[in-house]
């Protein structure tokens, strides 16, 4: 039960929170918040000021994605409504629970467009979209059936973004009750007659690929034994990373974005995906070729009836799913495991021998990377040419280990997520990947890292612009415009931000820095220069 008899309804909505577990918000207050912030400095939740509502948005994002507990942002009407737009998309994208939780302009100015402080016309509306629940609450008493409902939406269903809003004269009255939080019950159903229906597909299979996706994380334990049984190459979303150890013998990594791997899925006679869109992000083709029987395991149901039709769906959580799979008779492998490790060993070696030049360099860094992280290490990756090499290069080895956000793939999101991450469990290691262009989208953020006293070493790999696009520029004969801005200093932004850096020399240089950076009580950047001679392979 909270104890919020008597406290105005932005303290009580706050003690409520904390009922429900939250421990951390990310925020920046303003004169409507206030009545949230009244009792925040003495709660049990900590308030992290983020210097933009992206910053705070992207931190909610990286503390849910890595550590599976839910994120909030808390922010201001309109500006920092609209401003934590960009880090809402992403969790939609992503399935991420988030909560962002703001005030609102006073209920009677609402659509009359007086002009109010921090007005805009339909605040509930300029969420909608990219939320599961966009709601206001009109008086104090509704506050708890709307937690109730955002908690139970983020259990059930498939986790998106939800945004409260609280109008300001709402946020100060009185709350004459306790508030209590409810217990979510998790619906655990399957249907049965689906089950065998797989079960008989795989048992028959003769060249069955495993496909795996952010829905899947909770399943690991049983896609391993599947992927066992079976001897099936697994290959998995950028989402999807480490539910198979990426460096195990039948991992093919998130390896769609490459004809090598495409090439042998479209070998496959059975194809079972789990908690994956089959986005268009995790391949960049238009359309996968999988002529083979396609089995489906999805909590929505909409993914079950997309442009990659199933011939067996099975609506329900992963976890629930796959553990009614594995009730049964163990499977039998149709090929001897040597043959299909051969085949997944050849696939990796002639993706390597296919890297560019840069993608080179990136699988030297990310390699040496993988010798200083523990397995439990946080990747957190910003849009940039180093992380889509890592998507099939880096070997990650735990689900919920590495984050490159391919789909909405917005720019700036590296640090904050990293930011959050580290808050979320500071017992574990975190590191930020990021280009140069995407680090300047939120280098603000570098002062909270500071200020929070975090051991984060954070990789800029510097090629002199936004090189992706120069390169997309280049192939199709565009004179460059707009992709060669110039840098900051960064090591002395990195200063004026009372954090470390330092640009990489050499590989033994780097190793030392990555294991001091991790004893600091601050950031530290490392500029990593393309072209440098010791990222030659
Ligand atoms: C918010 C946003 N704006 C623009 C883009 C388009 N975009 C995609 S990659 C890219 C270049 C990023 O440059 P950098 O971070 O230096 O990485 P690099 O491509 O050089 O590896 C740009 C501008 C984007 N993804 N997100």
């Amino acid at each position: 039960m909270a104890d919020t008899r008597g406290l105005t309804c932005g303290e009580a909505t706050m003690r409520l929170l904390a009922e429900y577990g939250v421990d951390t918000v990310f925020g920046i207050p303003g004169v409507h918040t206030l009545e949230f912030c009244r009792g925040l400095a003495d709660s049990s939740i900590r308030h992290v000021q983020a210097r933009n509502e992206q910053g705070a948005g992207f931190m909610a994002d990286g503390y849910a994605r890595s550590s599976g507990k839910i994120g909030v942002a808390l922010v201001i009407s309109g500006p920092g409504v609209t401003n934590a737009l960009t880090p809402l998309g992403q969790s939609w994208a992503d399935s991420i629970p988030v909560l962002l939780l703001s005030s609102e302009t006073a209920s009677h100015t609402h659509g009359l467009g007086l002009g109010a402080l921090h007005e805009i016309p339909d605040q509930i509306a300029v969420t909608e979209p990219l939320t599961a629940l966009s709601a206001r609450a009109t008086s104090a008493g509704e506050v708890p059936g709307l937690l109730e409902r955002a908690f139970e939406s983020f259990s059930n269903g498939r986790p998106r973004p939800v945004h409260i809003s609280i109008p300001i004269d709402v946020l100060g009255e009185t709350v004459h009750q306790d508030w209590f939080a409810t217990k979510i019950d998790v619906a655990k159903t399957v249907n049965n007659d689906e089950i065998t229906a797989a079960r008989t597909l795989l048992s028959r299979a003769k060249r069955p690929v495993i496909m795996v996706g952010g829905g899947a994380t909770d399943a690991f334990d049983e896609i391993r034994q599947l992927s066992d049984q079976l001897s099936a190459p697994v290959l998995c979303s950028t989402a999807g990373k480490g539910i198979v150890v990426d460096d195990a013998a039948l991992s093919l990594n998130a390896s769609t974005v490459r004809a090598e791997a495409r090439e042998y899925l479209s070998t496959a006679d059975v194809v079972l995906a789990v908690g994956t869109e089959l986005a268009e992000t995790d391949s960049f083709v238009d359309e996968l070729d999988l002529p083979g029987a396609l089995i489906r395991v999805d909590i929505d149901s909409r993914k079950l009836d997309d442009q990659y039709p199933a011939e067996v769906s099975i609506l329900g959580d992963a976890h629930t799913v796959m553990t009614a799979l594995m009730a049964g008779e163990r499977f039998e492998s149709a090929q001897p495991r040597g043959d299909v490790e051969r085949q997944v060993a050849q696939i990796r070696s002639q993706i390597r021998e296919n890297l560019t030049e840069s993608e080179s360099q990136h699988a030297v860094l990310l390699g040496v990377l993988r010798t200083l992280l523990p397995d439990d290490a946080y990747v957190a990756g910003d849009i940039c040419q180093l992380v889509y090499t890592g998507a099939f290069e880096f070997a990650a080895r735990q689900p919920r280990t590495w984050s490159y956000p391919a789909g909405y793939c917005t720019l700036g999101c590296g640090l904050p997520n990293a930011i959050g991450a580290k808050l979320a469990d500071p017992r574990r290691s975190v590191i930020c990947l990021s280009g140069d262009g995407g680090f300047m989208f939120t280098p603000g953020e570098l002062i909270v890292a500071a200020e929070e006293q975090l051991p984060i070493p954070i990789v800029i790999w510097d090629n002199g612009g936004l090189k992706q696009i120069q390169d997309d520029m280049d192939a199709r004969n565009i004179r460059r415009v707009g992709v060669e801005g110039r840098n900051p200093d960064f090591v002395a932004l990195a200063k004026s931000m009372h954090c470390d850096g330092v640009v990489v020399q050499d590989r033994e240089h780097f190793a030392v820095e990555v294991a001091a950076a991790f004893r600091k009580d601050r950031p530290t950047l490392l500029v990593v220069r393309e072209g440098d001679s010791w990222l030659e392979a």
